[in-house]
């Protein structure tokens, strides 16, 4: 018999499972929000909170993935932490956008990622690569879908990511972190790229940007700070719509630095974001 390891794995199932859950504790989490929603506790500074149901999403998600691959390892951003024996991790946002949740503003979402450590291509900086995921938006009932090589899907409508445009005329979400020094050197960079965009739009979850970048809603996206739970499930959607995701100077994207955005974009943006960090060194 097939240990669990030697088990081919379909990435199409683990899509359709990912989708499963997080459609199902989005409904969930969306319910719990109507009634109220409390702090339970801060983590890196005390504007980064964690509510009573986040930590419940993230229960709900692991039972759930786990009464259907048992043998699989699962990785949360509330605590998770189990090991598995084939070789797929599932990398769990369970409300990403977790102050826009606790603010009652609508962008937040659950993030289910099936992830492998195999080192092929697209492996981010942490070490891993997704090969099938979901993020489901509940408020607007949106469940983004995507598998290695399977293409990436809202609603089951495909995606096909943004147009190639220049960077002046591009439409640019980004996001800040939790710490006083973290964001100043944000403000830095951005004060250096805002000039050479269309606009900026700074919508709090990262989950969502890269959905919202797959759909063509947005036309590229960068951040620093962002966490495999931010990014896993999101980053598979927007690169199987044809989003490039790089970090800089060819490093793995990732908690350094993530750039997302149709091809020729995304270099000119991270020509822009590689000036603004140079400068700031400079300083
Ligand atoms: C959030 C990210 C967002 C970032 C926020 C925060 P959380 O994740 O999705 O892009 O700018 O600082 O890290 O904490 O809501 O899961």
């Amino acid at each position: 018999m097939n240990s669990a390891a030697e088990t081919p794995v379909n990435a199409q199932e683990l899509a359709e499972i990912a989708a499963e859950i997080a459609r199902s504790v989005g409904v969930q989490i969306r319910a719990i929000r109507a009634e109220g929603v409390e702090v339970a506790d801060t983590k890196s500074s005390s504007a980064d909170v964690v509510t009573y149901a986040d930590r419940l999403a993230e229960s709900l998600t692991q039972e759930a993935l786990l009464a259907r691959r048992p043998h699989d390892g699962v990785v949360g951003e509330e605590g998770a932490q189990v090991s598995g024996t084939s070789g797929i991790t599932w990398v769990v946002d369970p409300i990403d956008g977790t102050v826009n949740y606790l603010y009652g503003l609508p962008f937040y979402g659950v993030s289910i990622a099936a992830t492998v450590a195999d080192g092929a291509p697209g492996t981010m900086e942490d070490g891993r690569r997704a090969i099938a995921g979901a993020v489901y938006l509940p408020v607007f009932d949106e469940l983004f879908t995507a598998w290695d090589g399977g293409g990436s899907y809202v609603n089951g409508e495909s995606l096909t990511g943004p147009a190639t445009k220049p960077l002046d005329v591009a439409l640019l979400a980004t996001g800040f972190g939790y710490t006083r020094e973290r964001r100043t050197e944000q403000a830095h960079v951005i004060q250096q790229v805002l000039p050479l965009v269309r606009d900026i739009r700074r919508m709090g979850s990262a989950a969502a940007d890269l959905c919202m970048l797959a759909a063509g809603r947005l036309d590229a996206y960068f951040e620093r700070g962002l966490k495999p739970w931010d990014y896993a499930a999101a980053v598979l959607i927007a690169r199987e719509s044809g989003v490039q995701v790089l970090g800089l100077e060819g490093a793995a994207p990732g908690e350094s630095m993530l750039i997302a955005a149709a091809p020729n974009t995304a270099s000119e943006l991270h020509a822009a974001v590689q000036t603004a960090y140079n400068s700031l060194e400079a300083e």
